[in-house]
């Protein structure tokens, strides 16, 4: 049965409203028009306590949820905590996606990531490739979190008919991100690493890994886009790609972060991080056949990053 736009005055939960998908999906929302955006802390609403979600939906009656709630990091803190990631990731979202059925809300958006494919997929990599060889060792304890959520959310529509899409996104960064050197992703970390060398007037700055492996990044308030999009929007599928389309090797992209922030120092590479998976470049055309597109481009949404993080950087002294 066609959905029904959601209103305006709509009960929408955001969980994960503080994090950096989460709190673009709220400025997306605002922005937007959306007057009622239900969203807790996790001081105050735990997800992993199945008794306390269950609570909180039958109290608040959200009609829409986007699940941008989940234990996230980079490649040092899922290979360092792959029982927290697991755990954690798994509670969450099992919560969430039976609050959603029993409360019988009208669409659930959940927030997936390219991860979850497999470590040699082709290139780029389609919705089709789920499951079709193994994982990436480093990160391997989240990604089977995240594909048992979408396994969990096509087997609800299966079984309850319950209206949900996955959103499989690509290496997100933007306002909002995590900077803590050791648990953050590539681009917060060498930002951090570029501007407090700067600072120091340090002759060089340290990079994980050869600087081989090649990303493709997403600026996150076009992935907030793309979630109001299915918000908004009836789709054919149950998950879908959300990429730039470009990919860059590390090496290249902390070249070009140096250039934003100012950092004319050398480059140490340290072969003892890992590298991780070698590519993750996702085919998004599901997504832009339905009329999304990204809108901001890697230098563009670096420097946006930038002012943020500068602007932003004295508050967050001692991450
Ligand atoms: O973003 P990142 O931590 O995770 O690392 P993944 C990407 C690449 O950047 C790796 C290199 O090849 C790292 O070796 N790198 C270089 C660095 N310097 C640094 C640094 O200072 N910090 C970090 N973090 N990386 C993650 C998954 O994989 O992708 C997550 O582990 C999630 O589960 C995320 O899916 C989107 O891109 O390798």
């Amino acid at each position: 049965m066609p959905m029904t736009k959601p209103s305006f005055s709509d009960p929408i939960f955001v969980a994960g409203h503080r994090g950096l998908v989460g709190s673009a999906v709220v400025r997306a929302l605002e922005s937007a028009g959306y007057t009622n955006l239900i969203t807790r802390r996790s001081s105050d609403l735990d997800l992993r306590e199945q008794a306390a979600v269950r609570a909180f939906f039958a109290s608040e009656q959200p009609r829409y949820v986007i699940c941008a709630a989940a234990m996230v990091g980079g490649i040092a803190a899922n290979n360092d905590f792959p029982g927290t990631f697991i755990y954690d990731n798994l509670a969450i979202q099992t919560n969430v996606i039976e609050a959603c059925r029993q409360q019988a809300v009208k669409k659930l958006i959940y927030l997936g990531s390219t991860c979850i494919y497999p470590k040699h997929a082709p290139q780029p990599i389609q919705e089709e490739h789920l499951l079709t060889g193994p994982l990436e060792e480093t990160n391997e304890a989240y990604a089977i979190a995240k594909i048992a959520g979408l396994k969990m959310c096509e087997a609800y529509a299966k079984q309850y008919g319950m209206s949900s899409i996955t959103l499989m996104a690509t290496n997100l960064y933007g306002q909002g991100d995590n900077f803590d050197l050791e648990k953050s992703h590539v681009i917060p970390a060498l930002m951090r690493k570029a501007h407090e060398a700067k600072l120091a007037d340090a002759k060089t700055m340290t990079v994980w890994g050869t600087g081989k492996p090649l990303r493709e990044f997403l600026y996150v308030d076009d992935m907030a886009a793309a979630a109001r999009y299915c918000l908004e929007h009836d789709t054919p599928y149950s998950m879908v790609n959300v990429g730039s389309g470009e990919e860059i090797s590390i090496a290249d992209l902390c070249r070009l972060i140096c250039d934003v922030v100012g950092f004319r120092g050398e480059l140490i590479f340290n072969p003892e991080k890992p590298d991780g998976t070698p590519r993750k470049l996702a085919d998004s055309s599901r997504l832009r056949d339905l009329g999304w597109s990204p809108t901001v481009g890697l230098r563009d949404g670096l420097e946006k990053t930038y002012r943020w993080f500068s602007q932003t950087a004295n508050a967050r002294l001692g991450d």
